[in-house]
């Protein structure tokens, strides 16, 4: 069995709706959640004028190979009303891979880890909430350790 750490997001409609039906379709398409973080409510990264986010990561448990988990969770973001517009804009629902067993991958359309989770403490806060040890495989680091390096000051704030 795979486990793959997975990233929801949106800041469009009732967004712990769509965080709460993305999970559910998660669980019924890819395979059983096995860690769940807080939600956490935070700043817009990238593009600042738009509506605050709500963020959680979850660890899965997967027979899908990294290919088939992509498109998967592309299905159930546009059954989440997903409308994909240009580059961060806002969504009601985006789930990205942030990492796929310790498996470092480049193809067109899909890069593990995600390239920019040392970047965002929207994705480090969750994460280092339910595996504060795991090591990225291309930095060497812990998520602890990555978290404390982290220069991102936007708002990240623990909800639930
Ligand atoms: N996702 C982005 C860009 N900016 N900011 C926050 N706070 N949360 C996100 O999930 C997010 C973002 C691109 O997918
Ligand atoms: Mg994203
Ligand atoms: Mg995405």
């Amino acid at each position: 069995m795979n486990k793959a750490y997975l990233l929801t997001g949106g800041n469009e409609g009732d967004r712990a709706f769509h965080m709460q039906q993305a999970r559910a379709n998660i669980e019924l398409i890819c395979g059983q959640v096995i860690l769940i973080s807080s939600l956490y409510e935070t700043a817009p990264w990238g593009k600042p004028d738009q509506p605050d986010f709500l963020n959680q990561v979850l660890l899965i448990q997967t027979l899908l190979d990294p290919a088939k988990l992509l498109h998967s969770v592309l299905s159930i973001e546009k059954t989440g009303g997903r409308i994909r517009s240009e580059k961060n804009a806002p969504r009601t629902i985006d789930i990205d891979i942030l990492f796929y067993n310790h498996l470092v991958l480049h193809e067109p359309g899909l890069t593990i880890p995600h390239p920019r989770i040392a970047e965002r403490r929207f994705v480090l806060e969750p994460l280092c909430e339910i595996s504060p040890d795991y090591i990225h495989p291309v930095l060497g680091k812990t998520i602890s350790q990555l978290l404390l390096e982290c220069t991102d000051e936007l708002a990240v704030k623990k909800i639930s």
